[in-house]
This record gives structure tokens, C-alpha cells and sequence, in this order.
């Protein structure tokens, strides 16, 4: 249970510690030698440093009591024991489940959930191994050469996102493509220069009927016949990844080239289960076990470590702070790292999708601030393009810089010019430049030294990680998968359901109705209008 009294007690703490810190710099904050070795915690291969926020232990303590108070330990043992805590959608949330390579049973209503994951990871092995190995082959026998997922939000950014992350991991001989938008630019640009005959799609949809996927699955479908001229090529050309066996079938794909998975996998929570094939096909079973066991090591940390020394919950406790007593409401996740490109796109939904909500738990409207506005690009090509604002601007942006010790490639030039760069950048936010230090470093004139003063102050993590490997991704995105849990929980908000995406699909649907027909429309004058003009009428 909740325990109202204490939160209050903590959160009114909080918001008076706030107003004190902020009048002071973190210069001197980071006078106290210790700060650094005080406010870093590691686990396995992940060390977090969140020195450079305005906190101080007196503030971390009562945040860690506010975690307490939300009932968070319990919270979290409720999700890995598989109770349904996705209350309105009356389901488990169980996408621990998916990687539990200890294979412990979980059980939802009353059947051990473990029994069928297994199954299906050995499906995906023997398929991904098929195909790997040039078994597998098309429907006029030649090799499949080109790997094409279809799918979208969650059945599309995170296989989208780790193919490129573990790209170094990857089979190079196979091309990957990944299909999402509806706009056919994205399904003609991507596919046009393969051979129908050497591609094989896989069809990743949850419930095998959203609009998007769907449409150019038939594309897919079309695209196909097109070339082999027979209903049966289907059956050599399909794989599906979905919950909706019946409507796969309707749609001709071969049963037995479906994978399952459940409605306990949230799709944004989905990578870990089937929706990862396409992965499994690019980096191998091996390296995809590999990735699994280091997002268990992960659940197993936040399951069972202390708040103090648990990063997720540090990690979401640092954010709420900053989101919801320093009033910083986003925040930027920027990789050093190029095979982390997609990744600031894939937390955005997973954040964003998950804790974009104003109604809390009791169906009241919320009293605070919900999920921050989470946006992100790889360094240093940020650096010369936003962090300007970052630096400068009258937003505060906290900002999680995320780095690895080993280069993959070998450059170690490269990387250390890299890496210097991240350490830079949260120093230059931290302590910046006063007015006086520009007057005696850089100009004499006044009026071009207020210009290039810095303000410092400006809040940041390093997520510190050893080298990019599938185990280390594996840790890195459940890591963010709970610190999301967490702040949820202390929200107190449904972070599983996502009924804000509904409302614009089924205004689609009715004004889709009306451009390919003719009907009266009787919406407001701007969409009237927006339809008129794309009928040119
Ligand atoms: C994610 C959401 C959403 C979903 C897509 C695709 O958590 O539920 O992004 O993944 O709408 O849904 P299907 O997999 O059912 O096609």
C-alpha cells in the first residue's frame, strides 16, 4: 500500500530542498571532494555518475523515501510474479518473462507462461538458423538474401533500433530492411532494387489489424505475385510475428511459419519476444541469448538490489527530480555512439508512450507533472546543431550522455576524440564559464563576453559502459525499461496502456471514408477545408 502520510511529508521536503539548491552553483557543490565517488553507483557492466544534478544526500534520501512510500518494492514484485497490473487492459505485464533465462516458472492464470516463451525462442532459432545458413529458400529455390520487417511503433523501433546497435554483431551477407510508415515512399524506396525471389518479409503485428502494417503487408503481398505469379509463393516469401493466429491464416500465410507471442508483452516492451526475429536472423541465436541474459541480469538487479544502490530506481528518482521539483520538463538522451542512432527514437516512445499521462490511478486528474518530453540524437553531431540551446538557452534540458570504454573498429584515435567530447560537454554544462573568466581568457569588450558566458548549472547522468556488446545492450535498455516502471509508479499512473494513440485512428479511419468517397463532411471548417483541398475540389 501506498502510504499517503509519508510521500506528502517528502515531497513538501523536496520542493522546499528545491528552491534551497538552486541558489546554490555546482561549483560548489563540487567542492566536497567526495561528490563524484558519493553519487556514482555501478552494476555488472554499467556505471551511472549522477553528480552533475543539483542534489544533495539529503535529497537523495528523501526520494529514495518516496519510492519506498509509492509501495515500489511490492510494485515491483507484483510485475515479475505476473499479476495483472495493466488494470485497463486487464492484463500481466510480463516482458521479464521473455528473457528469464533461469527459467524459473511465472505462472498467469494458473499456466507457468515459461513453457510456451521457450517454445517460441526455439522456433525463432531454428527459423533464424534456416535462414542464416541459406536453407531456407524462396519460392523459385533461390536464397533469401533480403530480410524485411513490417511493422510499426512497437513492432518496428526496437528491432529497428538494436539491428543497427548490434550491427557489429550482424551477418553481413543479409540486407535488413524496416518498413513502418504507410506512405508507399517507404515501401517502394526500401524494397525496389531487391529480387522478389531472394526477399522474405516478416509481418511483425501484435494484433494483425493496424492500418499501416496491414496496407503495406498487402503491398508486400502484391509485390510478390507480382513476380512469382502464384498464391503459393506466399507461403516462401511470409513469416509472421503475432498474437492473432486466425487473421495471419486469413491473410495466407503458412501456420507454420507464424511466432507467437502474448498479450502480456506490451508492443513497446516487445523486443525480447518474437518481434525480435528479424534480430535474431542479423546477430544469430548466440549473440541474441547473449542480449537476453544481459537484460536478466538487469530485471534480476532492480528485483532484488536496495533502492541505494539500484540504478533504475536512481536513474528514474534523478529524473523525477528534475522533472518534478526543478520544473526541467524534458530531457535528452544523446549516445556517443553511432550504432546508438535510433536509440533516443526508440526511448521516446517507450517513455513517452508509456508515462504520457494525466489521469492517475484512482481515475483522478493528476496533481503533478507526468513523463518528460524525452527527445535525443547521437553526439557529437548534436554539438553543432541543438546544444547551443542546450548550453545557452533559457530551457533547462537535464541530459543523460551514454559512453562505452572500447571502440568496436579499432580507431582508437577516433574514439578518444569521442569520448572526450562526452566528458566535455558535462563539464561545460556543470560549471560553465562565468562572465569574469571570459573577460580574462578570451575579450576585454563586455558586451561580446556577456555572449560567450555560460551559466553552468545544467544537469546531466553518464551512463558509463564497458563496450557495446549484446549482453551490455540487453542490460542498457532494461535499465530504461524499469527506470520508466519506477517513475510510474511513483506518478502513480497506468504506464502499460496507451489509449491516447486511439483517438486520431478512428478520426482517420471516418475521414479516410471520405476521401475515397463522395460524402458530406461535417467536421470543423480546417479539416473540412484541409479535405476539400486534397480532393482538389
Ligand atoms: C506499443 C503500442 C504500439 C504498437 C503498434 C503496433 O506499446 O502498443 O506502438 O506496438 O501500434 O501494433 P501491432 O503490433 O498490433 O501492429
Amino acid at each position: 500500500m501506498r502510504d499517503e502520510k509519508i510521500f506528502k511529508d517528502n515531497w513538501s521536503f523536496l520542493e522546499k530542498e528545491a528552491q534551497k539548491i538552486k541558489k546554490i552553483s555546482m561549483r560548489d557543490l563540487f567542492l566536497d571532494k567526495s561528490r563524484a565517488n558519493d553519487f556514482t553507483q555501478s552494476f555488472s557492466d554499467i556505471t551511472i555518475d549522477y553528480s552533475m544534478n543539483r542534489i544533495n544526500k539529503d535529497i537523495m534520501k528523501a526520494l529514495f523515501n518516496l519510492a519506498e512510500s509509492s509501495d515500489l518494492k511490492n510494485e515491483i514484485k507484483k510485475m515479475f510474479s505476473g499479476e495483472k497490473i495493466n488494470i485497463t487492459e486487464s492484463r500481466a505485464v510480463l516482458h521479464t518473462a521473455l528473457r528469464n533465462v533461469s527459467n524459473n516458472p511465472i505462472y498467469v492464470d494458473g499456466k507457468d507462461v515459461m513453457t510456451e516463451i521457450n517454445q517460441v525462442l526455439e522456433k525463432m532459432k531454428n527459423l533464424s538458423n534456416k535462414i542464416i545458413k541459406g536453407e531456407w529458400k524462396g519460392f523459385t529455390g533461390k536464397k533469401i538474401k533480403n530480410i524485411v520487417n513490417i511493422g510499426i511503433g512497437g513492432s518496428d523501433l526496437g528491432p529497428k533500433m538494436a539491428q543497427l546497435a548490434l550491427k557489429k554483431y550482424s551477418n553481413r551477407d543479409l540486407n535488413f530492411r524496416f518498413i513502418s510508415n504507410v506512405d508507399e515512399t517507404n515501401f517502394y524506396e526500401d524494397v525496389k532494387f531487391f529480387d522478389p525471389e531472394e526477399t522474405l518479409f516478416i509481418i511483425s503485428s501484435k494484433t494483425f489489424t493496424t492500418e499501416e502494417t496491414m496496407a503495406n503487408a498487402n503491398l508486400a503481398k502484391k509485390w510478390i505475385l507480382a513476380s512469382m505469379k502464384d498464391i503459393e509463393s506466399i507461403k516462401k516469401h511470409f513469416i509472421a510475428v503475432s498474437t492473432n493466429a486466425g487473421e495471419v491464416k486469413k491473410f495466407g500465410i503458412d501456420p507454420d511459419n507464424i511466432l507467437e507471442f502474448w498479450d502480456f508483452v506490451g508492443g513497446r516492451y516487445s523486443l525480447t519476444s518474437a518481434i525480435g526475429f528479424s534480430l535474431m536472423i542479423s546477430i544469430g541465436y548466440d549473440n541474441f541469448y547473449e542480449m537476453l541474459k544481459g537484460y536478466h541480469e538487469m530485471d534480476m538487479h532492480f528485483l532484488n538490489a536496495d533502492f541505494s544502490e539500484n540504478l533504475p530506481v536512481i536513474l528514474a528518482l534523478i529524473g523525477i527530480w528534475n522533472n518534478n521539483f526543478l520544473g526541467y520538463n524534458n530531457i535528452a538522451i544523446l549516445p556517443y555512439d553511432e550504432y546508438l542512432s535510433r536509440f533516443p527514437a526508440y526511448l521516446q516512445q517507450l517513455d513517452m508512450e508509456s508515462n504520457g499521462k494525466s489521469i492517475d490511478k484512482n481515475g483522478d486528474k493528476v496533481k503533478l507533472e507526468t513523463g518528460p518530453i524525452l527527445w535525443g540524437e547521437p553526439g557529437t553531431n548534436g554539438q553543432h546543431a541543438f546544444y547551443q540551446l542546450i548550453h545557452q538557452g533559457t530551457k533547462i534540458v537535464p541530459v543523460d550522455f551514454i559512453g562505452f570504454r572500447k571502440d568496436l573498429n579499432g580507431e582508437k584515435d577516433s574514439h578518444d576524440r569521442l569520448i572526450s567530447n562526452m566528458f566535455a560537454q558535462a563539464e561545460a554544462l556543470c560549471f560553465g564559464k562565468t562572465f569574469e573568466e571570459v573577460l580574462e581568457t578570451e575579450t576585454k569588450d563586455e558586451f561580446l563576453a556577456k555572449h560567450k558566458t555560460f551559466e553552468g548549472n545544467r544537469p546531466s547522468n553518464k551512463i558509463l559502459i564497458t563496450e557495446l556488446s549484446p549482453k551490455t545492450f540487453g542490460e542498457l535498455v532494461a535499465l530504461y525499461e524499469h527506470k520508466i516502471f519506477v517513475q510510474g509508479i511513483i506518478w502513480n499512473i497506468f504506464s502499460f496502456d496507451q489509449w491516447g494513440v486511439q483517438l486520431g485512428k478512428v478520426c482517420a479511419k471516418k475521414i479516410l471514408k471520405e476521401i475515397q468517397n463522395s460524402l458530406e463532411l461535417n467536421h470543423d471548417s480546417s479539416t473540412n477545408n484541409a479535405i476539400k483541398w486534397y480532393k482538389n475540389i
